[in-house]
C-alpha cells in the first residue's frame, strides 16, 4: 500500500476523495498519509464564489468561473450524495434546483461532517509534478502563497482534482480589435446586472451560453443574440432572446453572421468553453483532451494509462457531477488501499477504446445520459459506495431534457424525487424566471 498520497485541489472532486479515505479509516482500514494542496484560501472549488477576475491577489489566474445568481442547471436529485442526503443536511425537503450558495453549503457540509479540513493545506499551489522512474515516486513542488516559498515533497500516488472549467478557450473574430464595447469570456462573467439595458451578443451553444443569455435577459438586458457554430440550442427562448448562425465579423457595433443577418450590439460574451490546462504536470503525465464524456488515456476515466499511480478526477464533460466524483474517488481510494488491482496495460487500453467507441455511437443527449450513468455503474459495482436508485436519476435527466425543450425559463420550477430517500422536492415559492434573490435565506425561507 502507498504510504503518502497527494490530492491536488479541494473542490468537489478533491473533497470527495478526502471523504472517501476518511470513510475507510472510520471503518478500520489502514489509510496512508493524505495531503491535499489547495491554491485558494478556502474549499469548494468553483462553488466558492469569487468576485475576482483575471489574476488573483497573488498574481495567479483566478480559478472561479461561477457568477452571482447561478442556480443549479440540473436537478439536485441527480447529484445527491448517497451517504449524505439533502434531507440530512437541510433537515427539511428543499426544491430541486437550488442556487449556488445552497449547493456550496451542501458540499462543504459533508466535508465538515467527515472532518477532512485538517488534511488540506490552503493557499498552497502545486507548481510541478514529475515522476522518478528509479524511485517509483512522484515529486510534487508546491508554493505557499503567503511567503512565496517553494518546496518539493515525494509521494507514492498523486490524485489530480483541479477541475477543467477555469482556463478559457477564447477565439477571436475579425473586427474585435476595434469593437467599441466590452468583450469578455464567460469565465469572467460575474453579475448579469452589468448588461442591463444593453444589447448583448453571446457566442456558443452549450450550458454557459444558455444560462448567461437567460441571466442577462432576466436581469434587464435589452436583447440577447446567441450565435452558434454548429447547431443552435433550439430552446423556446423568451421574447428578447434569439439564436443566429456563427459570427463572421464585427464592424464597429455591428455584428455580421454567417446566415447574412446583422445586429447592433453593445457587449459580447464568449461562451466558448474551457481548456483542460495542466501546466503544472510534466509532459508525459499530462492529460490532453477536449471536453468529452470519456477522455482518452484514462482507464476507468481515472487512471493515467502510462502510469496509473497518477489519477485524475472529474475530467469528463458532466451530466452527473457529485455522484460521479464520488464513484471515481471511491475507486481511486480502493486502488490506493490495495483493494482493487488494475489489469495489464493492454487490457486497460482496450477498455478505454471500448468506452470511447461507445461514446462515438451516442446520437443525442439521451444516449449520453445513459452512457455516463453506465460509466458510473461500472465503477460502483467494484466499490462499497452506498447503493441508491441510479435508474431513477436516468429518468430524471431524461425528464429534465424534455422540460428544457418545453420551457427553458420554466424547467427549474419542476420537482423531482430523491433516489436516496424518496423525498419529493417541494415546488419553490417563486418561479425561477421571477426569482431575483438567490440567497440561501430566501431560498429556504419564505417568499421573495
Ligand atoms: P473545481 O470545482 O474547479 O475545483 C478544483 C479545485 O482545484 C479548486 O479549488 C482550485 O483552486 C484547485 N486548484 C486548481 N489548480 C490547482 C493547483 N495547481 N494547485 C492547488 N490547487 C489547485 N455542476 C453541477 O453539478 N451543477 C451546476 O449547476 C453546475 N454549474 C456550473 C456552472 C459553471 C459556470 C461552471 C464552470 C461549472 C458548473 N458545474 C456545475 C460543473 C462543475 O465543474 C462541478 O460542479 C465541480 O465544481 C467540479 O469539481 P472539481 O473539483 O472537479 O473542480
Ligand atoms: P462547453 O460545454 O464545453 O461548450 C463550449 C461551447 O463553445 C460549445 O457550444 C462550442 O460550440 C462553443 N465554441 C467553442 N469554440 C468556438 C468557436 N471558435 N466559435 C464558436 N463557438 C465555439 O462549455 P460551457 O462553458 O458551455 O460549459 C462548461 C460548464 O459550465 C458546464 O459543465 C456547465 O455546467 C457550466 P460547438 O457546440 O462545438 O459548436
Amino acid at each position: 500500500m502507498a504510504s503518502r498520497v497527494a490530492v491536488i485541489g479541494a473542490g468537489p472532486c478533491g473533497l470527495a476523495q478526502l471523504h472517501a479515505f476518511e470513510e475507510a479509516r472510520k471503518q478500520g482500514a489502514e489509510v496512508p498519509e493524505i495531503t491535499c494542496f489547495e491554491k485558494q484560501s478556502d474549499w469548494g472549488g468553483l462553488w466558492n464564489y469569487t468576485w475576482r477576475t483575471g489574476l488573483d491577489e497573488h498574481g495567479d489566474p483566478v480559478h472561479g468561473s461561477q457568477y452571482r445568481y447561478l442556480w443549479s442547471n440540473g436537478p439536485k436529485e441527480c447529484l445527491e450524495f448517497a451517504d449524505y442526503t439533502f434531507d440530512e443536511h437541510f433537515g427539511q425537503p428543499i426544491p430541486s434546483f437550488p442556487p449556488r450558495e445552497v449547493l456550496y453549503d451542501y458540499i462543504t457540509g459533508r466535508a465538515k461532517k467527515s472532518n477532512v479540513r485538517q488534511l488540506i493545506q490552503f493557499d498552497t499551489v502545486v507548481r510541478w509534478i514529475s515522476y522518478d522512474e528509479e524511485t517509483g515516486k512522484f515529486a510534487v513542488t508546491v508554493e505557499t502563497r503567503g511567503d512565496a516559498r517553494t518546496r518539493t515533497e515525494e509521494f507514492d500516488k498523486v490524485i489530480v482534482a483541479t477541475g477543467h472549467f477555469s482556463t478559457p478557450n477564447t477565439p477571436s473574430f475579425e473586427g474585435f480589435g476595434r469593437f467599441p464595447g466590452r468583450i469578455m469570456h464567460s469565465h469572467d462573467f460575474r453579475d448579469a446586472q452589468e448588461f442591463a439595458g444593453q444589447r448583448l451578443l453571446v457566442i456558443g451553444s452549450s450550458y454557459s451560453a444558455e444560462d448567461i443569455a437567460l441571466q442577462a435577459r432576466k436581469y434587464g438586458a435589452d436583447s440577447v443574440t446567441i450565435s452558434y457554430r454548429n447547431e443552435p440550442m433550439g430552446f423556446p427562448w423568451p421574447a428578447g432572446i434569439e439564436e443566429v448562425a456563427l459570427l463572421t465579423n464585427v464592424d464597429g457595433n455591428t455584428a455580421h453572421f454567417a446566415d447574412g443577418t446583422m445586429r447592433d450590439v453593445d457587449a459580447i460574451v464568449l461562451c466558448t468553453g474551457y481548456q483542460h490546462s495542466f501546466g503544472f504536470i510534466s509532459g508525459e503525465l499530462r492529460l490532453r483532451t477536449r471536453n468529452v464524456l470519456y477522455p482518452d488515456n484514462l482507464y476507468k476515466g481515472v487512471f493515467w494509462l502510462d502510469n496509473p499511480g497518477l489519477m485524475y478526477l472529474g475530467m469528463q464533460d458532466q451530466y452527473y457531477t457529485f455522484t460521479m466524483f464520488d464513484a471515481q474517488a471511491w475507486y481511486a481510494r480502493d486502488y490506493v488501499l490495495g483493494r482493487i488491482s488494475l489489469p495489464p496495460r493492454a487490457d486497460m487500453a482496450a477498455d478505454i477504446a471500448h468506452w470511447r467507441d461507445r461514446l462515438a455511437a451516442c446520437a443525442d443527449p439521451f444516449d449520453e445520459i445513459e452512457f455516463q450513468a453506465d460509466y458510473m455503474m461500472d465503477l460502483y459495482k467494484d466499490v462499497d459506495y452506498p447503493s441508491y436508485d441510479v435508474d431513477l436519476t436516468r429518468a430524471h435527466f431524461r425528464a429534465w431534457e424534455h422540460d428544457k425543450e418545453a420551457s427553458i425559463i420554466g424547467y427549474r420550477d419542476r420537482s423531482f424525487s430523491s433516489p436516496c430517500t424518496g423525498t419529493v422536492a417541494p415546488v419553490h415559492h417563486t418561479p425561477w424566471w421571477q426569482a431575483l434573490d438567490d440567497s440561501m435565506a430566501t431560498f429556504l425561507g419564505g417568499q421573495e
